[in-house]
């Protein structure tokens, strides 16, 4: 059993088994991914006649208890002709993000795909008439990204027979296997077979969801495309590997396959005054902080309903993208380096090599790193070219590495032991 504190919400965690699976290698090695919220919640971008609602943009349907025949006309005026799936996949590898995860379904049942299933689809029910998943795909597979899909299993508001909304219909009088069995299995099969290679399935909020059906969910995905993972959240603790809660990082090294899915302001679907943005510099440490712990990091944005990624997320991503172009290295195909637990640095480690992330340079230069328990045969600067040695002293309790009196980089200056 998990704490109820603990970063990963009971249920979310990770199959025992899959930590030894190499189908997670790719994944293991990819560190930094791309989330994307996208639906008809983009519209009303947080306010309803008039009123802000409170709370995350997506949500906007239960917090507002929209009924369905009114959140449904959103669905007309939906037509976001700036979109671009060639520019966003372009954004996601300029920030060196290797996987891309949509929403093919959110909670509000809106469908993001062209579903035989239901008419309620961007391809069905908006002036739009495209598939975006589906240019999305094409563009993925030309420029070399992981296409994944989102897809909320349990919650359906629009459904009468999913899960969450109990302003429309009675939740005690719905058929929810025949939803899972009827909509929710022959969607997940449309989703793994019209798209070409799926990197993994992003189920969410589990809920009432029971074991039998979690399992019979990742039997259908690895049967369809043995090698797509499936996250935590498909609940019951049988997840490819675990999800966080969101917008948690642990505050440990954890001994499983991991991803902390993250927003960059605070709502995962765009609402018009969310503008408080994280830095570049915390959401730089951010990725480090998560990689050195073994985990990875799903980071939002949000595009509004004209199909746009808001400009204040691309110039996040693109600094982001900036320091891993010099520091890359020392984040993808890493796993956890040896010092865990100090304030000033972090650590990652590749066969050979120790990374030593410095957030903060001291004054006199040297670091002081306690512990370690290799021998370090040299160090020098990842982001310098000539890879000039900087002097390494071994002290009682570990090494001191003689750097620069001013760190090279103020976000993360990244030095290199080789060992
Ligand atoms: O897709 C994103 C969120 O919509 C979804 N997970 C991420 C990846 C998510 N589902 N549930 N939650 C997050 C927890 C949501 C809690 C809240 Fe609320 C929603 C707090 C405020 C709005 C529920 C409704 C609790 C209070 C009101």
């Amino acid at each position: 059993m998990l704490p109820d504190d603990s970063p990963i919400r009971q249920g979310s965690g990770q199959r025992a088994e899959a930590r030894q699976d190499p189908r997670l290698d790719w994944w293991r090695d990819a560190k930094f991914g791309m989330f994307i919220h996208w639906g008809l919640y983009a519209i009303p971008a947080g306010e309803w006649k008039g009123d802000k609602i409170p709370g995350i943009g997506e949500w906007i349907m239960l917090r507002a208890r929209i009924p369905v025949a009114e959140y449904e006309q959103l669905a007309k005026q939906f037509n976001p002709v700036r979109f671009s799936a060639a520019q966003w996949v372009s954004i996601a590898k300029l920030a060196g993000q290797k996987y891309l995860v949509i929403t093919s379904k959110h909670h509000d049942g809106f469908c993001m795909f062209n579903s035989k299933l239901t008419d309620y689809d961007i391809v069905d029910a908006t002036p739009f008439r495209r598939d975006p998943l589906k240019e999305l795909a094409a563009e993925c597979q030309k420029q070399g990204i992981r296409l994944c899909f989102y897809y909320s299993q349990t919650q359906d508001w629009h459904h009468p027979n999913g899960d969450g909304n109990d302003w429309d219909y009675v939740e005690e009088a719905k058929d929810f296997d025949g939803y899972l069995e009827n909509y929710v299995k022959p969607q997940v099969r449309e989703l793994l077979t019209n798209y070409g290679p799926i990197g993994l399935i992003w189920f969410d909020t589990p809920k009432r969801i029971s074991e039998e059906q979690s399992r019979s969910l990742v039997d259908l995905v690895h049967q369809i495309q043995p090698a797509c993972l499936v996250n935590g959240r498909v609940g019951n603790h049988i997840g490819d590997y675990a999800s966080s809660r969101d917008n948690v990082i642990p505050s440990d090294l954890l001994q499983i396959d991991w991803e902390t899915p993250a927003t960059i302001n605070h709502t995962w679907g765009f609402k018009k005054d969310d503008e408080d943005w994280k830095t570049p510099t915390d959401l730089i440490q951010k990725l480090v902080d998560i990689t050195s712990k073994g985990g990875n990091y799903l980071l939002n944005v949000g595009p509004t309903a004209e199909g746009t990624i808001p400009q204040p997320s691309i110039d996040r991503l693109l600094a982001m993208g900036k320091w891993l172009d010099a520091n890359g290295d020392s984040v993808y195909g890493t796993r956890p380096g040896p010092i865990q637990g100090e304030e000033w640095c972090r650590t990652t480690t590749k066969p050979g090599k120790i990374y030593l992330h410095v957030f903060d340079w001291p004054t006199n230069g040297q670091l002081r790193v306690a512990g370690l328990n290799q021998k370090v045969t040299g160090a020098y600067l990842l982001a310098d070219p000539k890879k000039s040695q900087l002097a390494v002293t071994s002290s009682a309790d570990g090494i001191v590495v003689n750097g620069p009196a001013k760190g090279p980089d103020a976000i993360d200056s990244v030095v290199v032991l080789t060992v």
